[in-house]
């Protein structure tokens, strides 16, 4: 008797020990790299992935924030040679890859509203289905699309219309489209890299840059800028991607951990970023009192606005009836989710 107990009982561990060295073996690290900190808006998205991911799965995801992959084309490289699993690139830099993805600098097509930006990246089709496909032919499975905030200019000289961007070198993301728009603003628009941005200002090489009001404060970027202006025409808008190959390889459970960490992750983001720009904007303010903001009024918006037709045409003579079709769309999702 003893020795059927004893039997059982080793051949029981002996089950116990294959089952968890299989499930062992199919656990995963998956390398998933973004543009910002970790406390920044993408980083903060990641560490909620992440914590879904490693709720629901054996699978961990291991975190690399900017600059230690190098800099958003680089991680972009990584993500479709495959190397890593993961990768938040913005359609700013995304342009060259995907024209289509420009169609987010046109001036003035996103609202500034964030509940109703909110609502359009989670029901949009054009995001959910003809970017999808769009991402996919560049090897890379399109999980999610969220906004960042009102994008603001900050300058070395006061922004009260486009006349006074004459002659100002104004940083833009690598995107042919924001040059073309910075251009029918009447700036000299420079693209380069994040990295470059802080010392550019600070050597007077650039004079200007755009970005979202959290970024103005935690790059510091008031230090080497006076003046900041809402002139509503942008909101910024970033994007999470798998590598394909690696995604099309899960099993449908796993499919479906990665796409429900996706949606829970995009809803605490939305909601995290209520406010955000406005405490902010009170730090930039505490930091340095000196610094001046401006809200354009609807006159000192006209030559922006103007501009924005300019802006359209040049995306259509980009990307031709693909983008025209896109643009389409996302006015017809604007208008659908405006309620
Ligand atoms: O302007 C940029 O390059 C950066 N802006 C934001 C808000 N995120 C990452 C990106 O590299």
């Amino acid at each position: 008797m003893k020795t059927a107990i004893r039997k059982f009982l080793s051949g029981a561990a002996a089950a116990a020990i294959l089952v968890s060295g299989i499930a062992a073996a199919e656990a995963a690290n998956w390398k998933y790299a973004f543009e910002e900190s970790l406390t920044e808006v993408q980083g903060v998205y990641a560490q909620k992935f992440k914590e879904e991911i490693e709720k629901n799965s054996d699978h961990t995801i291991q975190l690399f924030p900017y600059g230690t992959l190098g800099e958003s084309a680089d991680i972009m490289e990584q993500a479709q040679a495959g190397i890593l699993q993961f990768v938040d690139q913005s359609p700013g830099f995304t342009g060259a890859l995907i024209p289509e993805a420009q169609v987010f600098f046109v001036p003035y097509l996103l609202p500034t509203d964030q509940e109703h930006l909110g609502r359009f990246y989670k029901q949009s089709k054009a995001i959910n289905e003809d970017f999808t496909a769009l991402y996919a032919d560049k090897g890379l499975e399109l999980l999610v699309m969220f906004p960042e905030g009102e994008v603001a200019m900050t300058t070395k000289s006061p922004v009260t219309g486009c006349a006074d961007l004459n002659e100002v070198k104004f940083r833009v993301m690598t995107n042919p489209l924001l040059v073309e728009s910075y251009k029918a603003f009447g700036a000299t628009p420079t693209p380069l890299p994040w990295g470059e941005v802080y010392g550019g200002l600070q050597t007077n090489i650039i004079q200007g840059q755009e970005n979202p009001t959290f970024f103005l404060y935690s790059t510091k970027i008031y230090e080497v800028t006076d003046h900041i202006t809402y002139a509503g025409h942008n909101n910024f808008t970033t994007a999470v991607m798998a590598n394909k190959d690696f995604f099309d390889g899960l099993s449908d459970a796993d499919k479906k951990v990665v796409r429900d960490a996706a949606a829970v992750a995009y809803d605490f983001i939305v909601d995290y970023q209520k406010g955000l720009a406005d405490q902010e904007l009170k730090k930039i303010l505490e930091a340095k009192p000196e610094m001046t903001v401006t809200v354009l009024n609807e006159e000192q918006r006209r030559c922006f606005k103007e501009a924005a037709a300019e802006v359209e045409a040049k995306f259509i003579e980009m990307t031709g009836d693909s983008g025209k079709a896109i643009l389409n769309q996302l006015k017809a999702d604007l208008e659908a989710t405006k309620n």
